[in-house]
């Protein structure tokens, strides 16, 4: 019945409300006060920011407009607009304390359930207000993500522990062939997908060869011992000034000890470079320059998404790499389960038809695409969330890292941001063109 529908979908909602606050509350218990007020990177806001702004956008989308009820707080509104104030000022301005703060998210969050619970969540105006909810629970995802990035900025003794993920396994082959053809990208039926995943549209893709998991540690670290980083041919311009710029010598947070052997701080804890877990912390330019030493390129954001959804034996599109349905622990590497991406071969329940691997969790995959909308695009709800980013300066990222949420991901979800960033969980796979060889061999 529509009313038992309702009931099941307001439950399922609380559900991930209450573990995206959770998760929120988790990543600033744990740092003192002194902490989560200071500036740990220009690049990131303080953690007591994004602990309002989760507050101030749930009260803006959930209290006041499907709510219907007066603000709470208007005075704060321009505090947590991130449209007003750069990352890197948000510090110098009057922010509620750490306790107030605590204290609005949980004012706010009374009220949103109340909405919850008041709201048809059928009929007309179900698709406005059951997707303010799932917007909400991903916003609320996304900046805990972000908060988890400014983690891996702090300094000082570690707060966050997390088990190590599973132990990786051989592949059988390090690139897969996929033939030409179309597909169809991006969604019409996701109900949670947002406004720039939409709509379902068929994309013809030449024939590529796709690794079958991302670079590894090991894999980089040839790179730079090969002087990388010191040769122009494998970058591009502004990659190329860039590097020279920044003084950028090799990914973010790694140092070498004495003997000459690679560490790195992750999250307070220092610890030598695995070889097999896959590279993070790149920009997208160091992506490219590997790519190019190693005589391939980044994919394409259509040939990423057909590589992680075409199934070529029905032709059809799956939701996931491993089928249509959800992701588990044994799929994939997200959540914040572990703190750190998996080594290669680590989930093969997770791997595509053509045998590609972790294309889901671990990190954030760079692709060589800028941010457009989808051929048939609206903005919805607000222009704010994709519109006014469309054509700047970005790269597509996809896949998530082992720090996004499954409730803030699907295959189609797109991320972005700019090519020159490396303090989010970044990595990347490489690809390369198909020759005609390649087709005729396969009689294709
Ligand atoms: C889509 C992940 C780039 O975190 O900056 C959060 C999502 N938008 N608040 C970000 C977002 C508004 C956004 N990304
Ligand atoms: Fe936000």
């Amino acid at each position: 019945t529509q009313d038992g529908d309702a009931e099941a979908l307001r439950t399922r909602v609380a559900d991930l409300l209450a573990a995206s606050r959770a998760r929120s509350i988790a990543l600033t218990d744990a740092v003192d006060e002194a902490d989560l007020v200071a500036q740990h990177s220009p690049l990131m806001s303080p953690l007591v920011w994004d602990l309002a702004h989760i507050g101030s956008q749930e009260e803006l989308w959930l209290v006041r407009d499907v709510g219907g009820r007066e603000p709470l707080r208007p005075e704060i509104d321009g505090l947590y607009d991130a449209f007003q104030h750069s990352r890197a000022s948000r510090v110098e301005l009057p922010l509620l304390t750490p306790s107030e703060a605590r204290t609005y998210v949980a004012e706010v969050r009374d009220k949103a359930l109340d909405a919850l619970g008041r709201s048809p969540l059928t009929g007309r105006r179900l698709e406005r207000h059951g997707f303010a909810f799932g917007m909400i629970v991903q916003h609320e995802q996304q900046h805990d993500e972000t908060m988890l990035a400014t983690h891996q900025l702090r300094t000082g003794a570690p707060v966050l522990h997390a088990p190590a993920p599973p132990p990786g396994s051989a592949l059988p082959a390090r690139e897969v062939y996929v033939p030409a053809g179309p597909f169809e990208m991006g969604t019409s039926v996701e109900p949670w997908a947002l406004d720039n995943e939409r709509p379902a549209h068929t994309v013809d893709v030449g024939a590529y060869w796709i690794d079958t998991a991302p670079v590894t540690n090991g894999e980089y670290a040839e790179f730079v011992d090969a002087g990388g980083y010191d040769d122009p041919r494998w970058w591009s311009d502004a990659g190329w000034r860039h590097r020279v710029d920044a003084g950028v010598v090799a990914p973010q947070f790694w140092e070498r000890d004495a003997s000459g052997a690679w560490f790195r701080d992750r999250f307070g804890v220092r610890a030598p470079v695995v070889a097999d877990e896959p590279v993070v912390h790149v920009c997208f330019h160091e992506a490219a320059a590997y790519a190019r030493w190693a005589g391939k390129r980044l994919p394409t954001e259509a040939e990423w998404e057909k590589a992680a959804r075409h199934d070529p034996a029905t032709g059809r599109t799956r939701r996931y790499p491993w089928g249509d349905d959800e992701p588990t622990p044994r799929h994939a590497n997200l959540g914040q389960r572990h703190l750190q991406p998996a080594p290669v071969g680590a989930y093969p329940l997770g791997a595509s038809p053509l045998g590609v691997h972790q294309l889901i969790g671990d990190v954030w995959e760079w692709l060589d695409t800028g941010f457009h909308p989808y051929p048939g695009y609206e903005t919805f709800p607000y222009p704010e969330y994709s519109e006014v980013f469309f054509g700047g300066d970005y790269r597509m990222l996809r896949g998530g890292s082992f720090g996004t949420d499954p409730s803030a991901l699907r295959s189609t979800f797109r991320n972005w941001d700019h090519p020159i960033r490396r303090q989010i969980f970044s990595g990347f796979r490489c690809a390369r063109d198909a020759g005609a060889r390649d087709a005729a061999e396969r009689g294709a």
